[in-house]
């Protein structure tokens, strides 16, 4: 699947520079299981890399100037490394100011690069295609430059690109994006950054998304309002529980009998947080049995938490999942990644897969007027070079 765009890439990139390039690298998108916006409040965590991905190619420029080409975007900008870095109006070239900000920050020393890529990760569907478009850079740059740099410290640095681009967002994406492994879903603790590999083996259930084509405008602004909505419902747990040290340590009995303290929308988030925490524990482990039904289940009730408690879900979201729970072919269900669009993520009996896409795909169309779309997923490595 990746062949046609590593080729186009590859030829784009002679076509542009007129040479072949020196380094071609893979950064994939990521899926998550269960653990959604966990990663942040200091919880486990369990995503995987997928099959989708950016292609980038590159060489040196033996100059102190950077080509970079989008060929999907069609777009090209040139970035001299002597300046100081600086925002620009054009999004997408934020995310590389960004990894070479984070470069220069961290003292690696590399000169100019020439870099074309091009991508098969849906923008916009939840799928991390802005974790994978960092983590891919500095991939290739460390691997053109010879840089020592941990796959870890990719993930940071690419974390902290994003920061800089205005999302403060979590480790989970960049480290999934790096970290990724074939058939293996990672847990990961968000706190210590520790991690294991689990069979990623759902038994008769295939995964499937499902996605909305819908990204309401809120997501930023409103992804930044949890984190801080968090961290306020932390500190107020922490003043009556000084043993609790982040949301893993507090049962839901503790924050039950401090409830009046917080604020109704506050209790709202950090009770989902705690439930959520445990809901990955149990989930990992019904997944290491083979209880895929379980597991279904908890993603239901993840979703019904994103929905009502998180409040990050969306009216397209909430009747893709509704519908989902109603229908005897899917198991579970719930809306994947930041939300307010993008992708739900399905467990769907095998051998009912067609049914169930063309009975959602019309129902969708009817009530919305939208197409939705499906991926298979295909749980892949992580960054890789060629
Ligand atoms: C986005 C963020 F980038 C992640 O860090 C994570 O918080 C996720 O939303 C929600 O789980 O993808």
């Amino acid at each position: 699947m990746n062949d046609i765009l590593i080729q186009t890439t590859s030829a784009f990139f002679e076509k542009s520079f007129g040479s072949v390039p020196q380094k071609i690298v893979l950064s994939p998108g990521r899926i998550n299981i269960i653990g959604e916006h966990i990663d942040y409040n200091d919880g486990y965590v369990l995503p995987a890399a997928i099959d989708k991905v950016i292609c980038f190619a590159f060489e040196k420029s033996n100059t102190k100037k950077s080509k970079i080409i989008a060929i999907d975007l069609k777009e090209e900008f040139e970035l001299d490394l002597t300046e100081s870095i600086q925002l620009s109006d054009i999004i997408w070239t934020n995310y590389i100011r960004g990894v070479v900000k984070q470069l220069q920050d961290n003292g690696f020393s590399f000169e100019g690069f020439n870099c074309v890529f091009s991508s098969n990760i849906p923008v916009g569907s939840g799928l991390s295609s802005s974790a994978a478009l960092e983590c891919g850079l500095l991939f290739g740059i460390k691997e053109l430059f010879d840089l020592k740099i941990e796959k870890v410290d990719i993930a940071l640095m690419g974390q902290k690109a994003e920061h800089w681009v205005g999302i403060n967002c979590g480790i989970m994406d960049q480290f999934s994006s790096v970290h990724g492994l074939e058939n293996k879903v990672i847990k990961l603790d968000c706190n210590t950054l520790e991690f294991e590999y689990h069979d990623a083996d759902f038994k008769d259930y295939s995964v499937i998304l499902f996605d909305s084509n819908v990204k309401h405008s809120l997501f930023t602004s409103e992804y930044n309002t949890r984190r801080l909505e968090c961290e306020e419902g932390l500190s107020i747990i922490k003043n009556h529980f000084p043993e609790v040290k982040s949301f893993r340590d507090c049962t839901e009995e503790q924050l039950l009998s401090i409830q009046d303290q917080f604020t109704p929308i506050v209790f709202k988030r950090v009770h989902f947080v705690v439930k959520e925490i445990n809901r990955v524990i149990r989930a990992c482990e019904a997944l290491d049995k083979g209880n895929i039904k379980l597991l279904g289940q908890l993603l239901f009730e993840t979703h019904y938490g994103l929905s009502q408690e998180y409040e990050v879900s969306c009216a397209e979201l909430d009747m893709l999942v509704d519908t989902a729970k109603a229908d005897e072919a899917i198991i579970g269900a719930r809306v994947m990644g930041g939300g307010f669009g993008g992708c739900t993520i399905n467990l769907v009996e095998k051998g009912h897969e067609n049914e169930v896409k063309r009975k959602f795909s019309n129902l969708y169309l009817d009530t919305f007027g939208i197409e939705l779309k499906f991926y298979d997923v295909k749980i892949s490595n992580g960054t890789t070079l060629l």
